[in-house]
Formats: structure tokens, C-alpha cells, sequence
């Protein structure tokens, strides 16, 4: 049987040129195909040569990693799966509480964090049973690369099955507190080699990287994709419209989320012979309005391709690559679709009973693939929940498709708001918000704004005799919270509706607010 670890996939793609340049960065670095052979297999070795079980009830070590975005951070993910443990990348806006979380469920016997934060996050670590904490920063500095100096720069990559666990990712729940979601080297590989044809990957093709690498469209389809196609990255250590703008004239695909097109479109610098080296741009893990999606098309010359994933399936559907596309006889890239199921993934839409519904019609949208992940970390009764009895995953996103097999999203079944590409979940913070100093309860709600697509805003309903404090109540959200699931606004009210069951109507609420932060 080949080896099935995703790593040796894609290290079978690098160009035969190994001299020849793999990434370029905005802060004037250049990494060839030989160094990050070379720089995985030191890391990978250092993995390998630590005082740690190599495999507890079958599953190899977790490696969790809360780093700002580098190459060298690229690399570590590559060493983990070289090194055959399994990756656990977070959110570097989380703090101690959410870290606490994480570091608790998963266990990882390494944990790479900032040299700024080792002191907290070592002593969270070293708590839970953590043998080794390392650390990394963006400027190449750190305990993990001065320790990987010493080790070889030879590796062969741990044997592995399609079905063996490559990463956990976290997504945070709708109710009590967040899942790991299990993906393995199959679920990956398998996903990535089909992106590769769909997208229509070609020789000379250069992906401008400007996402963060801890989510499932950074971390695994933006990167996945330019390796598996051995295509240079030119790679933006944060995303600046400007300094994109400036690169597409060398790079020909460029990935991102909603607001990163918003924010372009803000640039007088974005014209057509601007872009006119571009050959595709992608959007996804956000809806993306019709507007923004015309607008580009003015602009630019270029059609956004809109899709659509999820951490627990990976990429899932896709408006189509080619006018004539071979698959299906797809012709164009609809704006306000997310185009087609992929190939190898089945999407089915049903009603709240679990019966079909006509073709059409709005319903709950079920998958099911190659790519859908096994389930959710030492949680089986809630990954029981997610499935149907025949084996579809809910998704949680409700939708319809249309005769002709165009996938549309129109909402979420989820209680769940996606603000500039994040996910955050009203009953997370609203239990934060709940436990406060003269709270008597409160609703968090999902609004339209101009920026991040979607932003939440809080509602909030004092004790008896309690005097409380918006700006007050923000500020101690702050305290406890990831910067990007703090309320945008926060109003005192007297009472949340509700309807005649007692559910509190945030339908209601959305409403009420939803001119918020109209431009005008
Ligand atoms: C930053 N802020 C935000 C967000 N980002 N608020 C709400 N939503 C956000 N996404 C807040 C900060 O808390 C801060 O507030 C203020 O905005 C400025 O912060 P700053 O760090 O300067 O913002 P930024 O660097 O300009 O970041 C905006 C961003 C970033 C570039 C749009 O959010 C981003 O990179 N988003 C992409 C997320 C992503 O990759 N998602 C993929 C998930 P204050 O000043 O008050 O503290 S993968 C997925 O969903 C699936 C599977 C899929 O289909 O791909
Ligand atoms: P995550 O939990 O971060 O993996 O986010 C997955 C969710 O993002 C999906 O369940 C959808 O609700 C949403 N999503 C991803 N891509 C799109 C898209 N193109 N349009 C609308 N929603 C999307």
C-alpha cells in the first residue's frame, strides 16, 4: 500500500527544480523547494526525537499551534504531518479562556505558541499535561527553530492510511462549548488533488496568500493548492489591499474571503490592466453579496468564483473553472450561487422531517464524500447528532438547488453569525455576557455591515435594580474573549421578545437593528 500521508503528495508535486523559488514574502524573504524540504524534515525530526508516546488509543500526538502567520509556521504544519502527528492549528485572536479550552480537550503533547504569550499559554499547557511548549515568531525566532537547527535535514515521511487523522479543527458550537473536527490525510488529499483539476491549476500559475493560516481556506485550500500544482506563493504576512493589488501583476490566482474583495474595491489602484495577469479569483467562507460580485466584474474584467466549505467537509461546492466545463456542462459562475456539489461529494436539500424537498424549494442541506471528516473529538453523541441514520452530514446551512444544480445558501439553521470570514456563535458569548454583574440575560444578533459582511450585536436585559453599563459590559467581553466575537454594539433594553413558547425572537432583533450600519 503507498503511503497515504497527505505531506508525501504533496512533496511528490515540487517542481524538479528544487533550487527554483517556492515563496516569496512581503517582507523580501525567499524560500526555494530544497529549503522547505529541508526546513519540514529538521522540524519533522524534532518532532520525532521527543520524549512522547508515539500513538495513545491509536492516535498519534497532537501538535496545537497559536503563532502570528510566517512561513516557517507553514512549515511546522508541513513537519506535523511529515512526522505523521497530527496538527491543531488556532486562532491567534484567542485568549486564555478559549486556549484553556482547547490545550484541555485535545491534549496535544506540543504546543507551539509566541514568545510573547509563553508565559500564559506554557503555564495552561504544562497543566494539562502538555510535555513540550515551544516557541515561534514571525521574524524566524524561537525555541521550535533554534531546537530544529540541530536535527537532520533528511525524513522519511511516517507511513499513513487515507483514514488516519491529520488535524483537528475547532469550530465553535452552537450550544455548550466548541468540537474538534477530525479531518484525516485522505479527507485532505482527496479534496485537494480534485481542486487541482476543477480549478483548472496550470504550469507558470502564482497564488497571492494574504489569508490567515489557521482555518480550513488559508491552511488547507489556498495552501494545498499552490503546493499539490508546485506553484510559487507570493505570501502577505497580513492582508493589506494595497500591497495586493500591487502583486497581481506577477500572480495569476488569489483566494479570499468576502471582505478582502470589499476592501480592494475601496482602492482606486484595482483596474482592469491591474488585473489583467490574473487568471482566477476565488471567494468563499462568507456569502458574497451580488453586489460586490458585479462590481468586480466592472472593475476587473474577472468573474469571482464563489464556493462553498466547511471546516468538518472541507470544500464541499464550486461555481465552475471552465465555460465548458468537462463535469457537468457548467456554463458560468453565478453571482449569489456557490455554483455545483464538487465532484465525489453528494448535496442533497430536506425538510425539517428529513424529507426531500422539490426541486427548488428551501430546505436543510445534508453532504456527504470523500471529504467529509470522521467526526468531532471525543465527542460521539454530538457527532451521532450531526448525522443522518443513512450517513449525510447537516451542515447547518439551509439552501436550495435549482434545476439546473446551482447551489444556493440563504441561511443557517445554525445560530451562527460570520463576520469577515469568522465564525462566531451568539450562545458562546451570550453565556459570557450572561454570567456578568446585574445581567439578567441577553441576545447576541447577526447584522448586515459594510466591511465584514455580518457583525454581532448585543442586547441586553438588567437584573431588578441593576444599573448596567454597555461600554462597561464590552470591555469585559474584551477581557475574556477573541477581539473578532466582541459585539459591535451593545444596547440596554428592557425585555427581548418572545414568542407565545418563551423563545426569544431574534428574528425580531435582527430586524429591529439591521439599518445599523447602512453606509448612508
Ligand atoms: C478583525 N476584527 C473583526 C474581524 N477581524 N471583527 C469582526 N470580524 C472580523 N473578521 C476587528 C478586530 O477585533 C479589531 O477590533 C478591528 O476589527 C481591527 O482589527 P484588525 O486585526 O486590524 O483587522 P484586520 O487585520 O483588518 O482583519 C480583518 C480581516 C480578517 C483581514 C478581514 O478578519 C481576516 O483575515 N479574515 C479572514 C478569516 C478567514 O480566513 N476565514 C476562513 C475560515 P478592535 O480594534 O475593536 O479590537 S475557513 C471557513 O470558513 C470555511 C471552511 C471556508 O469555506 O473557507
Ligand atoms: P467554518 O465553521 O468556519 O468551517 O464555516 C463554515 C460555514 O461557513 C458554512 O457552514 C457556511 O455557513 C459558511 N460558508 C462558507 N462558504 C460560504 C459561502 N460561499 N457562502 C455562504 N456561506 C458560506
Amino acid at each position: 500500500m503507498p503511503n497515504q500521508n497527505l505531506f508525501s503528495a504533496l512533496r511528490a508535486a515540487f517542481p524538479a527544480d528544487l533550487d527554483s523559488i517556492a515563496v516569496e514574502t512581503d517582507n523580501g524573504l525567499a524560500y526555494s523547494w530544497r529549503d522547505l524540504d529541508r526546513a519540514t524534515a529538521m522540524v519533522a525530526n524534532l518532532l520525532q526525537s521527543l520524549d512522547i508516546p508515539k500513538s495513545r488509543d491509536g492516535v498519534p500526538p497532537r501538535v496545537a499551534v497559536q503563532v502570528e502567520k510566517s512561513v516557517e509556521a507553514m512549515v511546522l504544519y508541513l513537519a506535523t504531518l511529515r512526522a505523521g502527528f497530527v496538527f491543531l492549528p488556532l486562532n491567534t485572536a484567542y485568549q486564555s479562556a478559549e486556549i484553556e479550552y482547547f490545550i484541555g480537550n485535545a491534549e496535544p503533547a506540543v504546543v507551539v505558541c509566541t514568545g510573547k504569550n509563553f508565559a500564559w499559554v506554557s503555564q495552561i499547557a504544562f497543566q494539562a499535561g502538555t510535555r513540550h511548549v515551544f516557541t515561534l515568531d514571525d521574524d524566524r525566532s524561537g525555541s521550535l527553530l533554534a531546537r530544529a537547527a540541530h536535527c537532520s535535514d533528511r525524513q522519511t515521511p511516517v507511513q499513513k492510511r487515507a483514514d488516519d487523522l491529520a488535524a483537528i479543527l475547532y469550530t465553535s458550537g452552537t450550544t455548550g462549548r466548541s468540537k474538534g473536527a477530525m479531518l484525516s490525510h485522505g479527507n485532505l488529499l482527496s479534496n485537494a488533488v480534485m481542486l487541482k483539476d476543477y480549478w483548472g491549476w496550470e504550469k507558470g500559475d502564482v497564488l497571492i496568500h494574504a489569508l490567515p493560516i489557521f482555518h480550513v481556506h488559508g491552511l488547507f485550500v489556498a495552501i494545498h493548492g499552490a503546493l499539490l500544482n508546485g506553484s510559487k506563493m507570493l505570501w502577505h504576512g497580513k492582508f493589506d489591499p494595497k500591497k495586493v493589488i500591487a502583486d497581481l501583476p506577477r500572480a495569476t490566482v488569489f483566494m479570499g474571503v468576502p471582505t478582502l474583495y470589499v476592501r480592494m474595491l475601496a482602492e482606486p489602484a484595482l483596474t482592469k490592466q491591474q488585473a489583467a495577469h490574473m487568471r482566477l479569483f476565488i471567494s468563499g467562507s462568507a456569502p458574497l453579496l451580488l453586489e460586490t460580485f458585479n462590481e468586480w466584474r466592472e472593475r476587473t474584467g474577472h468573474t469571482i468564483l464563489e464556493r462553498y466549505g466547511m471546516s468538518e467537509t472541507i470544500m464541499l461546492t464550486s461555481n465552475p473553472y471552465r465555460a465548458d466545463d468537462r463535469y457537468q456542462n457548467q456554463s458560468e459562475r453565478r453571482g449569489g450561487t456557490v455554483g455545483f456539489p464538487l465532484p465525489g461529494v453528494g448535496v442533497r436539500v430536506r425538510d425539517d422531517a428529513g424529507q426531500p424537498v422539490a426541486e427548488g424549494e428551501i430546505g436543510n442541506i445534508q453532504v456527504m464524500g470523500e471529504n467529509v471528516f470522521s467526526g468531532y473529538w471525543r465527542m460521539p453523541e454530538k457527532t451521532a447528532e450531526e448525522f443522518t441514520a443513512d450517513g449525510w452530514f447537516k451542515t447547518g446551512d439551509v439552501g436550495l438547488q435549482d434545476a439546473r444544480g446551482y447551489v444556493t445558501i440563504v441561511g443557517r439553521s445554525k445560530d451562527l453569525i460570520i463576520s469577515g470570514g469568522y465564525n462566531v456563535y451568539p450562545a458562546e458569548i451570550e453565556g459570557y455576557l450572561n454570567y456578568m454583574p446585574g445581567v439578567a440575560e441577553s441576545a447576541i444578533v447577526g447584522v448586515p455591515h459594510p466591511d465584514f459582511g455580518e457583525v454581532g450585536v448585543a442586547v441586553v436585559i438588567a437584573k431588578p435594580g441593576a444599573r448596567l453599563d454597555a461600554d462597561g459590559l464590552v470591555g469585559a467581553l474584551k477581557a475574556k474573549l477573541a477581539n473578532f466575537k466582541i459585539p459591535k454594539r451593545c444596547f440596554i433594553a428592557s425585555e427581548l421578545p418572545r414568542n407565545t413558547m418563551g423563545k426569544v425572537q431574534k428574528n425580531l432583533l435582527r430586524d429591529q437593528y439591521k439599518a445599523l450600519f447602512d453606509r448612508s
